[in-house]
This record gives C-alpha cells, structure tokens and sequence, in this order.
C-alpha cells in the first residue's frame, strides 16, 4: 500500500470524523502505529496542536509582549509532555476508528485501543500510561460505561457511540472523544456537538468568563435539529454534564466549563489546561446514573481513614501503586498485570475484590462513577478536546485532521 501525506490512504468505515490520512506514516510510524512515539521524535520537539488566539481585545498585547513570550520558553518541558500525550492520542484515534464496524465487540474495542494507548506512550507505571477507562457509551447513555469482564455487548448498524479515552505523561492528561455512527440520519447529531465544542473551544482564553462560555455552546447546538423515522426532535445540551480543568494527575481540576448558559461568572486563568465537552441528546437534555458501575477513582482528598479489613487496605495499597488518583475501571484490576506491567509484572491480578472496591467506597476513599444516561429511546452525541491556555495563545492540543 503506498502512503501519500494528506490523502487518506485508509478511509473511516464511520460517520464520526471528516476521515484522516495516516499522517504519521512521515514521521516514520507504521501504518498500524508499533512504535513508541517518543522513539519517533528523538532529538525533536513534538508535534504542536492547533493555535488559537485567547478572544477579547484585552488579550490582544499577548501575542507579541516579550514577558508572556519569555514566560512560555519556561514551560517548554510541560508544553511537550502534553504534545507527546497529544500525538499519541491521535495516532491511537486513527488505529480505533478502524476498528468501528458494525459487529465489533465493544470490550475487544476498549482493550485494543488501551492497549496501543499502553505501547505507544511507553507506559511506565504512574509517570505515563493511559489517562482514564476508555468510555464506549451508546445511545441513551452518555458517559461513563466500559465493558466490565464479561459483557459481550456488539456495536450495531443502529447505535450511537462515545469514544472517550486518555493519555498521561508525567499525570498531564489529554482527554479527548468523537462519536461513532453508521447511518446518515444522524449525521446532525453528531454535528451538533461537534461544532458546539468547535465553538467552546474558540469562545475560551484568559479572562474568559465560564457561563458565557456555556451560553455559546447552548446556542450553536440548539441551532440543530433531527428527524428520526418520521419525527422531528430539537437537538438539546446535556446541562448537567460539563467540560472540567485538568490539573496534574486529576482528571476533574476543579473548574467545571457548563454546557448551558449560566450565572457563573468564575473567569479562565492564564496557565490553566481544560477539557470541553459537549453532549448533545435528542432526550430530555438531563443525565443521571444508572447501570453496572465500571469506573472507579481515588479521591483527590482522600481522607487518611485507618481501614479495618485487611482486604481493603490491600486493595488500596495495589489502587495507590498502580492508579494513584488517576480513574481505573474492574478490567484493569483483573489483568494480569493488575492495571500496570511496569508496577505489578505479571502478578498484579486481583481476585475476589468487590467486596474491598464496596468497602472503600463506604468509608469515602473511592468514588463509583456509574454510567450516566439520558432517558431510554434516546441518542447522545459528545466531542471532546483538551487545550491550554499559554501566556501568549491557546494551544488545542488534541486537535487532529479527523476532528
Ligand atoms: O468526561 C472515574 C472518570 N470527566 C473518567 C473520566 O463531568 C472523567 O459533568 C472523570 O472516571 C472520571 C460531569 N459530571 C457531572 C455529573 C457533574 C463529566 C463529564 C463526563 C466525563 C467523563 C468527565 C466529567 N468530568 N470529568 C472525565
Ligand atoms: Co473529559
């Protein structure tokens, strides 16, 4: 197969991206990525994202003031951690978009991708791997799910899917997500939130304010509308979920950026990273948990609580070494390796260890994240990217040709 820079020589079998081109084949990657990206860029700074200038006449002086400009060569090891993480997420992204059949198994979906996620970032216990449990959520549900061991669920012709996964080097998390469909009809749906979080991201920089920032993204996305087998719906954000800052091994940073137009005046601040993310539903526009639970984190805050089982505080003492306060999901825990090869070898498994994850959970330790839907019948959209905002412009980090 020959392989022409900025032809896609393999074409998406899905709905969800503009396509893409195996752009990576230049820097020397296989067609399907086998090399570590930090081998490909030896000696070489990483590919940069997309830059953006922060809106608003009063961050126009940024662009050429030498002190914002001096202040970013400082930052330079931050700004290719997270290039590093970015250029692996959208290498990861091109192999999974292949893999987005009808037929294909959801949990043989999540592993591959985890595991390209594992080779490509070179992963090495807490100072890089995969940032959160890859979300493959259908339809109703919006956030939230990954296959537990056991869950032989098969995409199909008809569904709607969140592709959300992450990357970390050095607990700098890129976050990122698309949607997968089949079928035609919903092609404005996937729009919706596409061009929402488009303009999320435009709308954001320093000084930017965060209910502003919701109010443009309820506007676009409720400019759309859906017919679906004869009726027409009014496309809705899901106005409790949120895009969220990123700080250094915490996947939710502290800020919440609202979908919906509201009150908060909390301003964006120079420095800081975030994830936007928007949710579009042809449903109630309202989300709450619901289903087996998959997705577990430590607590950020965790209070020192003297724990009583002996199983319990083996749990945590593997979910400290292994995950620390980044998100792990129940098919982590039963590898092989325990969640990390580098940490556990391949003596990590654990066994019998629901009665413990309950256990910390009651005594406030670890948090349940069950999936979170939108009422049933109903189809959820999501697109995702995480940026930061530097001295003198916006980088949008995970930007890639297909989204
Ligand atoms: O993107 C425990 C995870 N994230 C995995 C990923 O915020 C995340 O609006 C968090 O595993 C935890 C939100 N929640 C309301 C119910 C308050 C969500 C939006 C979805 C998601 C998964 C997310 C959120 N906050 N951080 C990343
Ligand atoms: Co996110």
């Amino acid at each position: 197969m020959k392989h022409t820079i900025g032809i896609p020589s393999v074409l998406p079998p899905h709905r969800g991206v503009k396509g893409y081109a195996d752009y990576y084949v230049k820097y020397g990657q296989t067609p399907v990525p086998s090399i570590p990206v930090s081998e490909l860029f030896v000696g070489k700074p990483f590919p940069e994202g997309e830059h953006q200038d922060h809106p608003g006449d009063y961050n126009v002086f940024r662009t050429t003031d030498v002190e914002k400009r001096a202040m970013e060569m400082a930052n330079s090891d931050l700004y290719e951690s997270l290039r590093e993480a970015a250029e692996v997420q959208r290498q990861v992204r091109h192999y999974t978009h292949q893999m987005m059949k009808p037929g294909a198994k959801l949990i043989d979906v999540c592993t591959k991708l985890e595991d390209m996620n594992r080779k490509l970032v070179g992963e090495d216990g807490k100072l890089r791997g995969i940032g959160f449990p890859t979300g493959c959520s259908l339809n109703h549900v919006a956030a939230h799910y990954t296959p537990n061991n056991g869950d032989d669920t098969i995409i199909t012709e008809n569904d709607v899917c969140k592709i959300d996964f992450g990357t970390q080097i050095n607990g700098r998390i890129i976050d990122c997500a698309f949607t997968v469909a089949f079928q035609e009809k919903y092609d404005p749906l996937l729009e919706a939130s596409r061009e929402a979080t488009n303009a999320g991201v435009r709308a954001a920089g320093i000084d930017s304010v965060l209910g502003e920032i919701g109010g443009v993204i309820q506007e676009v996305m409720e400019s759309y509308e859906i017919e679906l087998d004869g009726k027409v719906y009014p496309i809705k954000p899901i106005r409790n979920l949120m895009g969220h800052s990123i700080a250094p091994y915490n996947i939710h940073g502290g800020k919440s950026v609202p979908i919906v137009k509201t009150p908060d005046r909390t301003r964006m601040e120079e420095g800081e990273v975030f994830a936007i993310e928007t949710f579009a539903s042809t449903g109630r526009g309202y989300i709450e948990e619901d289903m087996e639970c998959s997705h577990y984190m430590k607590d950020f805050d965790a209070p020192h609580v003297p724990l009583r089982l002996t199983r319990s505080k083996e749990l945590l003492r593997h979910i400290d070494n292994t995950f620390g306060t980044l998100p792990f999901c129940r098919r982590w825990l039963e590898r092989p390796d325990g969640g990390s090869a580098t940490v556990n070898g391949q003596n990590g498994k654990q066994t019998r260890y629901l009665g413990a994850l309950n256990n910390l959970v009651d005594c406030g330790i670890v948090t349940a994240h069950p999936p979170l839907v939108d009422i049933k019948g109903s189809y959820t959209s999501q697109y995702e990217h995480t940026f930061i905002l530097k001295p003198t412009r916006k980088e949008i980090l995970s930007r890639g040709d297909d989204f």
